[in-house]
């Protein structure tokens, strides 16, 4: 059995809806139990920033899937829930990415683990940070000092 943690997204429709009703198909594909999930925060757009703000949350599951099956999961879902695929990193009824799968690490073409821009959105950080502060993240912070640096270097000194 594997604890793994996946990110949540939506900015079109219902989001709220969108992330539940996700949340709960995404455990059902899975065969997962659902065993946290964070707050479900609002967020402005990053990278592609002309587009509404967002819904975000961040779940811890328990699966024996393994990573590729999970994203098989994971994109069903998003099809499932009537995603379709145009501007990259734009607008999108749901958005399922798997942050963390145990303590594995796997590169290949449509699954990187530990998710690489994990590190770098607050989007991800701040919720996960919420469910499990003290979890060790890529380079050896936990996700309550990852989430503080990020939230700290992003408003910066003042000028
Ligand atoms: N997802 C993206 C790009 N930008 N911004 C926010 N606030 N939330 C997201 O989920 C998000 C984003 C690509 O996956
Ligand atoms: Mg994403
Ligand atoms: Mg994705």
């Amino acid at each position: 059995m594997a604890t793994v943690y996946i990110a949540l997204g939506s900015n079109m429709g219902d989001r709220k809806m969108n992330i539940h009703k996700a949340l709960r198909k995404f455990a059902e594909c899975s065969m997962a139990r659902v065993k946290k999930v964070s707050s479900l925060i609002e967020t402005k757009p990053e990278g592609f920033l002309d587009q509404s703000d967002f819904i975000n949350a961040v779940a811890e599951i328990e699966t024996e899937l393994p990573p590729e099956g999970l994203l098989a999961a994971a994109l069903d879902v998003e099809s499932w829930m009537g995603r379709k695929r145009t501007i990259h990193w734009g607008p999108r009824v749901i958005d399922i990415d798997i942050l963390l799968y145990g303590e594995i690490s796997i590169d290949k073409p449509g699954l990187t683990i530990p998710h690489p821009a994990m590190m770098r959105r607050r989007f991800v950080l701040e919720p996960l940070a919420e469910i499990a502060p003290d979890l060790v993240l890529p380079g050896g912070v936990t996700a309550r000092e990852a989430a503080e640096r990020l939230a700290g270097a992003q408003e910066g000194p003042s000028r």
